[in-house]
């Protein structure tokens, strides 16, 4: 007889992390079932490519509306498809954003992961059902100790990371006072092509391919000095799976162990990009970057994108995963780089080509310019 299939449930499915993670399940011979949220616009374009006819038998994608802030919800949707794992990674991951919506923030990042643990254990799933949490390098904020480990202590510095603090310590308390396999995996800043577009690494390489293109002129920054430790998602995807395969729950930091800063981002994308370096003169908010290769101003700092309390620096040490689940990062940050700009640049090259033929075919929603994005 046929091995029955295991079953995943992803929260954040439409997401950067949920799409990578939504391919790796299928092409592992998983059913996986998402959790998207109703939008009055398409919000599917990363899984799209694994879309499925609800109308085919043996249906291995299949997407549920919900939220995580509507506990009744989630526990119909688990009741219905009593997973092996779930994955939660739905939240509102935008650090800027979480001191404009600090509350929603808390309720969607905090809340919203007591709601899926407690939905596990009301409906006797305990014992079945293995869950991952998505816990963040944000929990360091103000770094304790270099490099950051499983034991470094947490001083969160945003709405997002005190949500998170409380995700991480209620998934670490229901696994231990309930015995669920619960575990967290602290992510360092992790980017690919899917990368939402008002991250610093994606507005860097979506906005500075736009000026190559002659779509923009200049893109404006905030806090260049500072510090991350930036992997490929589609490495960390693969950890997060392996995090439930283990004999037992335990938390795990997945990093590279290299830092760099976002002014270096810059520069390794300029050269991707064939301008050579970038030109810095200037101090603080005077600050202007120009291009290598012919001067132009691209780089300009306005203090809207610095945040009331930063993070500054963040340097992970990934060796815990290494020994016990034999982990390694497998992409460097110029391939990441190469990756995104390439993207991007295709991306610009269309609607610039489009535009030069007077069309318009992409609208201000489908391709703002950079500079309206966080
Ligand atoms: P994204 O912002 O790309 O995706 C977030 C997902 O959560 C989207 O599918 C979004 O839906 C969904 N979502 C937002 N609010 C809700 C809600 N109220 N109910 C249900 N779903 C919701 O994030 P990433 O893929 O980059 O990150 C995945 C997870 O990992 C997040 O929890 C993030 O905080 C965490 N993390 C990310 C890191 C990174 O560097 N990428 C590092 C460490 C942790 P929609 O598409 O409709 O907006
Ligand atoms: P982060 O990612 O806050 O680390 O959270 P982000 O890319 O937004 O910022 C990284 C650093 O770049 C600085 N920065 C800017 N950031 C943005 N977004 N826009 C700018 O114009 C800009 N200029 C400078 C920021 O100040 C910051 O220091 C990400 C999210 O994916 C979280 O969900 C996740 O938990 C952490 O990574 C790990």
């Amino acid at each position: 007889m046929a091995e029955k299939k295991k079953t995943a449930l992803i929260t954040g499915i439409t997401g950067q992390d949920g799409s990578y993670l939504a391919e790796l399940l299928l092409e592992k011979g998983y059913v996986v079932h998402g959790i998207k949220r109703r939008a009055s616009t398409f919000n599917t374009s990363r899984i799209d490519h694994l879309y499925q006819d609800p109308h085919v038998s043996d249906q291995s994608l299949i997407l549920h509306y919900g939220d995580l802030t509507d506990s009744t919800n989630l526990i119909r949707i688990i009741q219905q498809v009593e997973p092996d794992e779930i994955y939660n990674l739905g939240a509102q991951s935008h650090v800027a954003v979480s001191f404009e919506a600090a509350e929603y923030t808390a309720n969607c990042d905090g809340l919203g992961t007591l709601r899926i643990l407690e939905a596990v254990r009301m409906l006797g799933l305990s014992k079945k059902t293995r869950i991952y949490q998505a816990s963040t390098s944000e929990l360091y904020g103000l770094v304790q100790q270099i490099p950051q480990t499983e034991t470094t202590p947490f001083y969160p510095r945003s709405p997002y990371a005190v949500a998170k603090l409380y995700g991480y310590w209620i998934t670490v308390n229901y696994r231990e006072a309930y015995g669920m396999y619960a575990c967290n995996g602290i992510l360092f800043n992790h980017e690919s092509p899917r990368r939402g577009e008002t991250f610093v690494t994606r507005k860097i390489t979506r906005g500075l391919a736009r000026i190559d293109a002659g779509l923009d002129e200049c893109l404006y920054m905030g806090n260049l000095d500072s510090l991350r430790d930036w992997g490929h998602a589609r490495d960390y995807v693969e950890m997060q799976w392996l995090m439930l395969q283990n004999e037992t729950p335990e938390d795990f930091v997945i990093a590279t162990g290299r830092q760099e800063s976002v002014r270096r981002f810059i520069e390794l994308t300029a050269l991707e990009l064939g301008w050579g370096s970038i030109e810095w003169e200037g101090k603080s908010i005077n600050e202007i970057g120009r291009r290598g290769d012919n001067g132009q101003v691209v780089i300009r700092i306005d203090s809207r994108y610095f945040r009331p309390a930063e993070v500054t620096t963040l340097l992970g040490e990934a060796s815990k995963a290494h020994q016990k689940l034999g982990w390694k990062p497998l992409t460097s940050l110029e391939q990441i780089v190469a990756e995104m700009v390439a993207v991007d640049k295709e991306e610009a090259a269309k609607e610039a080509l489009l535009s030069s033929k007077g069309f318009s075919v992409m609208s201000p929603m489908e391709s703002p310019p950079s500079n309206s994005l966080n």
